[in-house]
């Protein structure tokens, strides 16, 4: 097993017998699940395992009595959307080795993490919040990803859509959050999952997160607000 993957065997082993996981049909329609324990205990693909590895500077973080908060407005560009939390599935897609789909309890059986982080939105506010939640590479190193694989591309239950470049994706303060401030994340703010990190703008950080799609290339589509003029990188 390789320690890098932030996910042992035996972790593995409970999230693949859960029976709610199921795991897509590959490119040719054939089921991948067969492949995923001995995939795993496989090294990954040099590109991944050194970016994986590559330790990306942390960004430094706000301690407790810093949280704001009443500070974070809901900023949502049409409306909440109607999510039914127990069918709800996330999937992991696109350019990998196992494609997954994952119930909410798949993913609070993984290592939980919290970070104290400024969000800020263009329009010209801020607000210190502390999220809870997994870190994205955890997930994204479940389903394997292939050489190729530059951006992660993010579809939300609204409508809404975004695309981060993969450095940003597996930098180990970018969190899928189920949790806001200590509380369960409430549904405004983009229950049950949301991507949170202090290394991009507001409007990068997408709400309702259901399809994460990993690509060698970007489609005419990379961003509800980046294909409005907005920028494509929005780094923090
Ligand atoms: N799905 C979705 N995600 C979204 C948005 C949205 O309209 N839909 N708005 C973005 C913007 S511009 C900001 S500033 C933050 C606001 O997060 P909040 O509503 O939790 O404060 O969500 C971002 N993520
Ligand atoms: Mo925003």
């Amino acid at each position: 097993m390789k320690p890098n993957l932030h996910l042992t065997r035996r972790k593995l082993l409970q999230i693949s017998g859960l029976s709610s996981i199921s795991l897509l049909l590959g490119g040719c329609g054939t089921p991948v699940f067969e492949g995923v324990i001995g995939a795993l205990s496989e090294p990954l693909n040099e590109n991944f395992q050194s970016l994986l590895l590559k330790p990306q500077t942390p960004v430094p973080e706000f301690s407790l009595n810093e949280i704001e908060p009443d500070a974070l407005i809901v900023n949502t560009y049409r409306s909440t959307p109607l999510i039914n939390q127990e069918k709800f599935r996330l999937i992991i897609d696109g350019e990998v080795e196992n494609p997954v789909s994952l119930s909410m309890d798949d993913i609070k059986n993984l290592s939980y993490t919290s970070t104290i982080i400024r969000h800020v939105c263009v329009e010209g506010w801020a607000a210190i919040v502390q999220w809870g939640g997994i870190r994205l590479r955890e997930l994204v190193a479940i389903a394997q990803p292939k050489p190729t694989v530059k951006y992660a591309y993010f579809q939300s239950a609204d409508g809404y859509y975004s695309s981060w470049d993969i450095a940003s994706t597996l930098h180990p303060q970018t969190l899928l959050a189920y949790e806001k401030n200590g509380e369960p994340l409430p549904v405004d703010n983009g229950a049950p999952l949301r991507l949170a990190s202090p290394i991009k703008l507001g409007y990068k950080q997408s709400k309702w997160v259901t399809r994460v799609t990993l690509t060698s290339n970007l489609s005419r589509f990379q961003g509800y607000w980046e294909d409005q003029g907005y920028e494509w990188f929005a780094g923090l």
